[in-house]
């Protein structure tokens, strides 16, 4: 009777296990600095043409394109242009935090006949004069889930809105679905035949990342059309996959003013040629639905990518840079990431303007000096109200230098 339930344990274990578990559990893992291979990384200012970029004219008009059609053509996939029948409609306001702000939810309706739309969920200071700086960027549970008290580190509101800053989120799933992480039977929206890529586009190779990263752009949209907002101050901002997704779309869409990225990693800033913690192997298998298919032939092949993502980060150029890591995470590799934020400086110099220092920065010590910048907070893979504190003034100290 024993060996008969635990063989029926074994078969039921084994049929919740996906093909993609089973192949991403074989794939092998190195945490080691010591077992790095050696590598060599692509010169973002070195040309197809094998010309070296010598100018922020020639970085602008020529090599800029190149580098975001090498991310576009091979791992993202192309972001569509806007919906003609993108519009906006206001479904609710309120006063909140003790008239501290105004929360409203805007509906982005991105057809004519109003069958595909998400909602974004805003926060404004309530009694400011002016328009304000805003932070854009998609959420992991859902628009409601970021109000409640569980969420209150990673969606700090009321901090940010006592700092004179808004800010607009989005649910990732209403745009497009992250495969078996979705908690998409939930809600009636977008997704409601199979995300943005079943009904825009259609036949188009362009990964969830990309189509996340189209959907911030119709956030920007919106807010470019609100009174209340400073359009020439919306930071995009996002935390992990999503953080790869505000990459993509700090990359394409230059309106974004500055770029946040909290514990992107693999395919977002961390450098892939260390091949440390997550691997391009490991992340096509275990979410392939990110990327367009041909990002399939660099599986263990990293170095046969024909850029790397410190390339990627420097079409964030010449506007203010954040790039953050967490000391236990090290499945995102913050040493990586840092790497990007350091080797982006010749890009960056083209415009007179400053990377980060030499050293590998302590924990819980932002550098945020010139217009790159870069911490590693002690802890694990997540966005605090810590982190929040230090993309608010760091977008201080840019806005007032303009
Ligand atoms: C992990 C994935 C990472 C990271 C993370 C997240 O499972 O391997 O690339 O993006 O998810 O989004 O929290």
């Amino acid at each position: 009777m024993k060996t008969r339930t635990t063989l029926w344990m074994l078969v039921w274990l084994l049929c919740s296990l996906s093909f993609q578990d089973v192949m991403a559990q074989e794939i092998a893992i190195n945490y080691d600095e010591n077992k790095i291979p050696a590598y060599e990384l692509p010169d973002p200012l070195l040309m197809n043409n094998g010309e070296k970029v010598k100018n922020a004219r020639q970085w602008t008009h020529e090599r800029r394109a190149e580098i975001l059609e090498i991310f576009a053509q091979e791992m993202y996939g192309h972001i569509p242009a806007r919906p003609e029948g993108l519009h906006f409609k206001k479904m609710s306001e309120e006063t909140v935090y003790q008239g501290l702000g105004i929360r409203k939810v805007v509906r982005i309706y991105l057809d004519k006949a109003e069958q595909h739309w998400f909602d974004i969920l805003i926060h404004l200071p309530k009694n400011v004069k002016h328009p304000v700086p805003m932070f854009a960027g998609l959420n992991f549970k859902g628009n409601d889930a970021t109000l409640d008290e569980r969420a209150s580190s990673r969606w700090p509101y009321e901090q940010i809105l006592k700092e004179g800053f808004g800010v607009a989120t989005a649910w990732r799933d209403a745009i497009e679905p992250d495969g078996r992480d979705s908690k998409i039977e939930e809600t009636e929206n977008v997704c409601k035949d199979g995300g943005v890529r079943a009904w825009y586009n259609k036949g188009g190779d362009w990964g969830a990342i990309a189509a996340w990263a189209w959907g911030l752009s119709c956030m920007y949209d919106y807010l470019a059309t609100d009174s209340s907002v400073d359009a020439s101050k919306i930071a995009v901002i996002g935390h992990s996959r999503l953080g790869k997704a505000a990459l993509w779309a700090g990359a394409n869409d230059t309106r974004f003013a500055m770029v946040v990225s909290n514990n992107s990693g693999c395919c977002g800033a961390a450098i892939s040629r260390r091949v440390i913690g997550e691997n391009f192997a490991r992340i096509n298998t275990s979410f392939p639905h990110w990327f367009t298919r041909e990002f399939d032939k660099y599986m263990h092949k990293e170095a046969n990518f024909p850029a790397d993502q410190h390339g990627l980060v420097a079409l964030v150029a010449p506007r203010p840079l954040y790039i953050a890591s967490a000391t236990e995470d090290l499945w995102a590799d913050p040493k990586g990431e840092w790497l990007s934020a350091l080797l982006v400086a010749p890009v960056y110099k083209l415009f007179g303007k400053e990377g980060v220092k030499a050293d590998y920065p302590a924990p819980d010590a932002p550098e945020m000096d010139g217009v790159v910048a870069y911490h590693v907070r002690t802890g694990k893979h997540d966005i605090t109200a810590y982190d929040w504190e230090q993309y608010v003034s760091f977008a201080k100290r840019n806005y007032k230098s303009e």
